[in-house]
């Protein structure tokens, strides 16, 4: 490859990209990885919003390469006024500006075509395929730079001609950059099954060629009111209680979309996103929703006489007691903020969402009184069952001591919460060995039995009686969220790292997909703050005839193993913590030193949450499913 004067520019252009990429793309793990994708995902969906695309196509393909295809207008390929031709202007230019910063353009989180000169400068190869004006023109680069020569004045190569209109892009992630250059298909297809529901009038194809099953079709047609649908569906114990409520408007050119329905089950369960993008923090729209929501309510039920003068009104949490919701709002400039970025900033959107529901949703109940009935109803019953859920508390509250005093919880001696940990292990005798091994200066062990209860469908009371969780808030000592009287406080938290250890097999797997829905769902900000982390016990110990003793934490690396040093080894597989001794729990799986811990983030939990609707829903396939597909990897990684 030669360098011309464009090819040096294009270099100086990408260089930042190539010298801090997770600046750009978040990290090089899979995370990151996966944002490459979305990134050409995303400037297909801004071109569906534009109002031109209304097919998307998503290929995960054998050859570790990943291609989006739309079929919208096509990236435009006539010269820019930089005399090359615009495609290869957008794909090497870091913030394409001048032309292209169309600040009326709606977006998906994509930033006008910027993310793909990212996704371009990261790829050891990508090639750009643009059906417009009957042909089809070509372009290729590798690591950001084009393959394709041009001199200044020249048009693209056409390898085609094309009686349809649209973009292709393919790339190979570069392994120079990233640690996995393996696509985590499951997060895609979620993040695929989402966009469907935000763009009703989006069909997305999916297809993962590396699983050789059949490509999915995601379109939903219904939009988020069939979102808040499946939602519902997912949790078949639980009775409906309302149809699915729309709400839609618009204000200050600000667009408000929200669907909810009523179940019964204890808590809500809010979805909401800003211009596609997931607001898993919420913000200035899901307060806005919450203040409207409970303002209407409170008005009729004193309308209606089931508040009388002196009552207290319903609080927010009473009237959105079993709510499922999915709120969308699109805005010219939002703004995000908190520990993920997630938390929508914008002050204006929360008065025009009160507004929208003021109207709206007064208009949806004065027809529909039988569904503003049942959900009154609810919060009735939500007022009578707080009142319980606060005797419970104070008498859990006096009999906090009780539980640290019944011997489980073994504490540390430093009460420096910064340098302590503590270990929350499953099964009896894998906790006593961790108790003998610890550090018993800063590290405590909490030993939990079997499987903690779903904190995603189990009841309150429930819960809160449930003996492994009593122990597990009263270690913590930072109270707990959700429902009623909030007591969370994430500075009273005694640790600086809640750690999971359970056994590398099936069970382990879903024993800490459910911990970590149980922290999502009560403790969230210990998520977002980074304070809960799994321990990664090795799976295999080996010992060669001659040589030292090794630990070996995962099928790779014992592939790696065997070609160094042939069969000539003893080998003992570790099913689970309890076959290890103290000593080797503590070499292994404790001491910070030598031990391997993976922090838990956003993303994990969305994970664990979907694997533990899967373990514990009532359809039985998708469970021997998972489970089937799972039984022979020693290590599930959740
Ligand atoms: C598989 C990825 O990038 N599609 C795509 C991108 C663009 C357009 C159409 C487009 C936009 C506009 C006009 C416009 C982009 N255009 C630009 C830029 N798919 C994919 N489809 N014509 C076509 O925004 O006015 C950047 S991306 F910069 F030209 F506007």
């Amino acid at each position: 490859m030669s360098y011309n004067a464009s090819n040096i520019s294009v270099l100086e252009g990408l260089e930042p990209v190539r010298s801090r990429p997770g600046m750009y793309v978040g990290s090089t793990s899979v995370k990151g990885l996966n944002h490459l994708l979305y990134e050409i995902l995303d400037n297909s969906v801004d071109e569906h919003l534009a109002g031109f695309c209304d097919k998307i196509t998503v290929s995960l393909n054998k050859d570790g390469s990943a291609t989006v295809i739309d079929n919208g207008r096509g990236i435009p390929v006539d010269l820019h006024e930089k005399g090359y031709p615009a495609e290869r202007v957008i794909m090497t230019t870091l913030h394409a500006g001048g032309k292209f910063d169309n600040t009326n353009y709606k977006t998906s989180g994509g930033l006008h075509g910027v993310g793909s000169s990212v996704v371009n400068a990261l790829s050891k190869k990508m090639i750009v395929e643009v059906s417009r004006d009957g042909k089809v023109h070509y372009d290729e680069y590798e690591r950001g730079i084009p393959v394709v020569e041009l001199k200044e004045g020249d048009l693209l190569p056409v390898t085609g001609t094309s009686k349809t209109t649209g973009t292709k892009v393919t790339f190979w992630p570069d392994p120079e950059i990233f640690e996995t250059v393996v696509f985590k298909a499951d997060a895609i297809r979620n993040r695929l099954k989402e966009t469907a529901y935000l763009n009703p009038s989006l069909t997305i194809t999916f297809t993962n060629a590396r699983d050789g099953k059949k490509p999915e079709i995601f379109s939903e047609p219904e939009g988020i009111s069939g979102y808040v649908d499946s939602l519902a569906a997912a949790n078949p114990e639980a009775k409906r209680l309302t149809e699915t409520v729309s709400i839609n408007g618009a204000r200050d050119g600000i667009a408000v979309s929200i669907a909810f329905c009523f179940m019964q089950t204890f808590g809500d369960t809010l979805v909401s996103f800003c211009n596609n993008i997931n607001t898993m923090e919420g913000g200035t729209h899901v307060n806005g929703f919450k203040a409207g929501f409970s303002k209407v309510i409170n008005q009729y039920a004193r309308e209606l006489g089931n508040l009388k003068g002196k009552d207290q009104g319903f609080t927010g949490n009473d009237t959105r007691n079993g709510m499922i919701a999915v709120i969308s709002v699109s805005h010219p400039a939002p703004r995000f903020e908190g520990q993920t970025k997630t938390k929508l900033d914008n002050s204006d959107v929360q008065s025009v969402i009160t507004a929208v529901m003021n109207a709206n949703l007064q208009h949806y109940f004065d027809r529909n009184l039988p569904t503003l009935k049942k959900i009154i109803e609810r919060a009735e019953m939500s007022v009578k069952a707080r009142k319980e859920e606060e005797k419970i508390r104070t008498s859990f509250a006096d009999k906090k001591f009780a539980f640290e005093g019944n011997g489980k919880l073994a504490r540390q001696e430093s009460n420096d919460p910064s340098k302590c940990e503590i270990f929350i292990v499953e099964g009896n005798s894998a906790g006593g060995t961790a108790k003998t091994g610890r550090d018993r200066r800063f590290q405590a062990i909490l030993p939990i039995r079997g499987k903690i209860l779903n904190a995603e469908k189990q009841s309150m009371d429930k819960i809160i009686g449930n003996e492994e969780i009593k122990a597990l808030i009263s270690a913590l000592g930072c109270g707990f969220m959700q429902g009623y009287g909030n007591d969370f406080d994430i500075t009273k938290l005694k640790y600086s790292k809640i750690i999971i250890a359970a056994d590398a097999d099936v069970d382990g797997g879903h024993i800490s997909a459910l911990l970590l829905t149980f922290f999502f769902k009560f403790m969230p900000e210990l998520v977002y703050a980074g304070n809960v982390y799994r321990a990664m016990p090795p799976l295999y110990r080996v010992k060669p005839k001659r040589g030292k003793t090794e630990y070996i934490y995962d099928d790779k690396a014992l592939a790696a193993y065997r070609k160094a040093h042939g069969n000539n080894f003893d080998i003992q597989r570790y099913k689970g913590l309890g076959e290890m001794d103290a000593e080797q729990l503590w070499e292994t799986t404790m001491n910070p030193a030598t031990r391997k811990l993976k922090q838990i983030s956003v993303d994990d939990v969305v994970e664990a949450n979907n694997i533990t609707q899967i373990l514990m829903g009532d359809t039985v396939a998708p469970r021997r499913q998972y489970i089937e597909e799972n039984a022979d990897k020693a290590n599930v990684d959740v």
